[in-house]
């Protein structure tokens, strides 16, 4: 946005150190949906619940012309627009499509604070010198995003979370918008109170019966009359009217711990045929690592016998990894050291777990984070790579590797 000249005499005072992206996808659900089916392009699309109670979970900008919009029930969409296309959500899809973007983020600032699937906050301050400027990452942002996964983007840059995420939302789709921290009050004051946060149906029409309608009205307010509206929270609102927030951006943890495990329908005997599901549990634990990003240390292997004693047994490395064949090597060894002491004992659930996870590096990361183990032996990576998109191209666990295949057919 352009400099606002008249605002600059009365600017808060500089806590413009910070540069905060707010990043929110497009009509998210619907954009997958629209990617995934160039047949609807074009179309009103909405998707949601398709029962009789169902409700839009969000609705594609061509519907969104018909007053259709999230939260609303199915049933008034209908009405509304009776020509869109209807589609129930696939949420595994959507969570993927947001890991992914996640992950990009991470390209650029381990500072990511996700508040949904579709929209996180970045504080990228420690990231300027290495990408130039705070726009400059938020137009980078959009083209990785757009470029991974063919969805647009909408980007909101500021020196707070409060003015980074109003931004975000004021040039959807595909918006970016910066607020220079000298800027600020021109940016605010015209906008329609009920864009303050807190500010909800109920308290709109009091502070609008006052005459105070934008957020330049309510900075300006007095303060007796802001007290008697608002209460306590009075100041809290002229801050936020005035643009002041000092909320840090919280890096999310990373989940504690990814497994998988199977109860065969008749106990295993064979080693051969346990080693063949050691594999397939591990090549589904290790899929789902990489798919979030992620790094693990440690490994765990889970059996139990048909007399239901269980035993799981880990190991750690010195770093993490997202490569089959080492997460594999491990949970072998592990297993073959339990079936040393029960050479003879069926089996009757397997499990392969992986924990200490971090978020993996990605290949623009600084030196000193976390560095990805070192493989011994050939390196999977490349065939992990393939498995990965010819599984993501079709879903579900289609490639598999071939002692896994010779077991399931029950010719090995
Ligand atoms: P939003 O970011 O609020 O909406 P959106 O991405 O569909 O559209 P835009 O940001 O361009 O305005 O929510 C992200 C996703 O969350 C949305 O695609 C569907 C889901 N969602 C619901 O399931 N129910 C809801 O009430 C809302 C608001 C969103
Ligand atoms: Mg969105």
């Amino acid at each position: 946005m352009s400099r606002d000249s008249e605002s600059t005499a009365d600017s808060p005072p500089a806590l413009s150190h910070r540069a905060i992206l707010h990043v929110d996808m497009d009509a998210f659900y619907a954009s997958v949906e629209e990617r995934d089916r160039p047949e609807l392009a074009g179309k009103p699309l909405v998707v949601g619940g398709l029962g009789p109670r169902g409700v839009v979970s969000t609705a594609n900008y061509a519907a969104r012309q018909f007053g259709v919009h999230s939260a609303m029930p199915m049933a008034r969409a209908r009405r509304l627009c009776p020509q869109a296309v209807y589609l129930r959500p696939r949420m595994d899809c959507y969570r993927e499509e947001s890991a992914r973007i996640f992950s990009l983020f991470r390209r650029y600032t381990p500072r990511v604070e996700g508040l949904s699937l579709d929209e996180a906050f970045l504080d990228v301050s420690g990231s300027l010198r290495l990408f130039g400027s705070a726009e400059a990452i938020a137009r980078r942002i959009k083209t990785d995003i757009h470029e991974t996964t063919g969805l647009t983007a909408s980007v909101g840059v500021a020196h707070n979370k409060f003015l980074a995420k109003l931004a975000s939302d004021l040039q959807k789709p595909d918006g970016l918008v910066c607020v220079p921290a000298d800027a600020v009050h021109g940016f605010l004051d015209p906008m329609p109170i009920r864009r303050l946060w807190g500010i909800g149906p109920r308290t709109e029409p009091k502070l609008k019966a006052q005459g105070l309608l934008t957020f330049g009205q309510l900075r300006r307010a007095d303060e007796a009359v802001l007290r008697s509206l608002l209460g306590k929270r009075a100041e809290h609102f002229r801050r936020l009217a005035s643009g002041e927030d000092d909320r840090e951006v919280v890096s999310d943890s990373p989940d504690k711990s990814i497994s998988h495990e199977v109860t065969f329908d008749t106990d295993l005997t064979e080693l051969q045929e346990m080693r063949a599901e050691l594999q397939h549990l591990t090549d589904l634990v290790a899929a789902r690592l990489r798919r979030r990003q992620l790094l693990a240390r440690t490994v765990v292997v889970k059996i139990r016998d048909p007399d239901f004693r269980t035993v799981t047994r880990s190991r750690s490395m010195p770093a993490g990894t997202d490569a089959t064949q080492t997460v594999y090597h491990l949970a072998r060894a592990l297993f073959d050291g339990w079936r040393k002491s029960h050479p003879s004992t069926p089996v009757r659930l397997l499990g392969v777990g992986v924990s200490g996870l971090d978020h993996h590096p990605g290949p623009d990361a600084e030196p000193g984070e976390t560095t990805p183990m070192p493989l011994d032996g050939p390196d999977s990576r490349p065939l992990d790579a393939l498995m990965d998109s010819i599984n993501r191209r079709y879903g579900g666990n289609k490639i598999v590797h071939g002692q896994t295949l010779r077991r399931r057919r029950g010719d090995s």
